[in-house]
C-alpha cells in the first residue's frame, strides 16, 4: 500500500499498465514505486507539449482508481471511451471528477513541475496536495481560461483564492498572466522552487520518503482536516465553475477565440505562442 506520494513531472516517460484497466491505456504514464512511495511521471507523447489530454485523463483515471483502494489489484472490466460526465459522480465531468478524485486519496500527492503548467494542468496542480518546483524558466503556471472568454471550470481559481488571496487570484486569473516559479512561491501558489533539478528532486523524494514512514490512517485523516477548511465544497464546484464554463463554452465569442488559438499555434504545437503564453496572447485579440 502506498501511504505516501505521487509525484508528478512534466518530464520523462513510458508507461505500463500491469493492470486490466477501466478506461482505454494510452501509456502516457510511467510509474515506479518502492517504500510505500510511487513516482508518477506525465509523458504525453500523443502532443508535443505534453497537453493535459484525453489521453492523459484517462491513463490517470485509471491510476486514481488503483489508488482508491490503496493499491490492491483491480477487477477486470472493458474498455470504454471516456464518458462526459463521470459515471461514479453524475454531476461532474469527467475532468472535473478527475481532479475532485486526486484531492481525496487517501495518499498525500506531490506535484513536480519543471515547465509551462497552464489551464486544466494547473487545475490538476492545485487538485495535488502540494507543489513543488524550479526557478529556471521553463516553468510557468497560468490559469488563463479567461482569456478564452471562459472561466476555470474544474475550480483552479477558488483553489488559488485560498492559496494567493483573493486579489492576486484576481490578478492571475482575470488577466491570465503567467507566474515563475520563484514568485509563485513567494505567493503560496506552490509550497517552493529550487534552482536546480537536482535539488527539487532531492528535497521531494525525502519529503515522501519521511511521509511514507508513517501509518497510512493518520496521513488520510489530516488530509480530511486540511481539504475540510481549504478546498470547496463539490456542490461550490459545480455550481460556481463547472456550470459556468459549460454555459460559457457555449458562447460565440469563446469558441471564436478557441478556433483563433488552435489556429496560431498549429493545434497546439511548441510556437512562441504556447511557449510564452502570458506575453504574446495579446496578438490574439490585435
Ligand atoms: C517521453 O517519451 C518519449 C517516447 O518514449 C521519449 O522519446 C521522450 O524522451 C520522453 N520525454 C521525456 C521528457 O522523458
Ligand atoms: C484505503 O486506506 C484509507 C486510509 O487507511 C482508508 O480510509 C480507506 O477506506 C481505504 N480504502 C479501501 C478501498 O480499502
Ligand atoms: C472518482 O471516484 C469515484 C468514486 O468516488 C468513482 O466512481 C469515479 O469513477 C472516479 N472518477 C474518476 C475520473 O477518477
Ligand atoms: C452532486 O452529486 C452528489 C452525490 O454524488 C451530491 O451530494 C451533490 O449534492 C450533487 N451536487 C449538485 C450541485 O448537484
Ligand atoms: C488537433 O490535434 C488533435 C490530437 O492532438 C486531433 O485530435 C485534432 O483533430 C486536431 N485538430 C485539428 C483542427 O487539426
Ligand atoms: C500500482 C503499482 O504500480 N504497483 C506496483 C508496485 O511495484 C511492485 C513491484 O515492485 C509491483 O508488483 C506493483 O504492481
Amino acid at each position: 500500500m502506498f501511504r505516501a506520494l505521487f509525484r508528478f513531472s512534466t518530464l520523462a516517460l513510458l508507461v505500463l499498465s500491469a493492470h486490466a484497466a477501466r478506461y482505454p491505456s494510452f501509456g502516457t504514464l510511467q510509474t515506479t514505486n518502492s517504500s510505500g512511495v510511487m513516482n508518477v511521471v506525465i509523458n504525453n507523447t500523443f502532443s508535443s507539449i505534453n497537453l493535459f489530454d484525453l489521453h492523459v485523463q484517462s491513463d490517470l483515471a485509471n491510476l486514481i482508481e488503483i489508488l482508491q483502494a490503496n493499491g490492491t489489484d483491480i477487477r477486470v472490466v472493458p474498455e470504454s471511451p471516456l464518458p462526459f460526465y463521470d459515471p461514479g459522480l453524475p454531476n461532474m465531468t469527467f475532468p472535473v471528477a478527475l481532479v475532485w478524485n486526486i484531492t481525496q486519496l487517501p495518499q498525500a500527492t506531490i506535484a513536480v513541475i519543471e515547465g509551462r503548467t497552464r489551464g486544466f494542468g494547473n487545475e490538476f496542480l492545485m487538485s495535488c496536495d502540494m507543489r513543488f518546483a524550479t526557478t529556471a524558466p521553463s516553468v510557468l503556471l497560468a490559469q488563463l481560461e479567461t482569456s478564452f472568454g471562459l472561466n476555470p471550470g474544474a475550480g483552479g481559481g477558488m483553489y488559488l483564492a485560498h492559496e494567493i488571496g483573493r486579489g492576486r487570484a484576481f490578478e492571475y486569473v482575470l488577466a491570465s498572466k503567467d507566474i515563475d516559479g520563484a514568485t509563485a512561491a513567494r505567493y503560496g501558489w506552490i509550497n517552493r522552487a529550487f534552482d536546480t533539478s537536482a535539488e527539487l528532486r532531492d528535497y521531494v523524494q525525502a519529503l515522501a520518503a519521511r511521509i511514507a514512514l508513517f501509518p497510512a490512517a493518520g496521513i488520510a485523516g489530516a488530509k480530511k482536516g486540511i481539504n475540510a477548511v481549504s478546498r470547496p465544497s463539490m456542490d461550490v464546484i459545480i455550481e460556481y465553475a463547472q456550470d459556468i464554463i459549460e454555459v460559457l463554452a457555449e458562447t460565440p465569442a469563446a469558441q471564436a477565440l478557441s478556433e483563433k488559438f488552435i489556429a496560431a499555434t498549429h493545434n497546439q504545437s511548441i510556437c512562441p505562442l504556447e511557449l510564452n503564453y502570458g506575453e504574446e496572447l495579446v496578438t490574439l485579440f490585435q
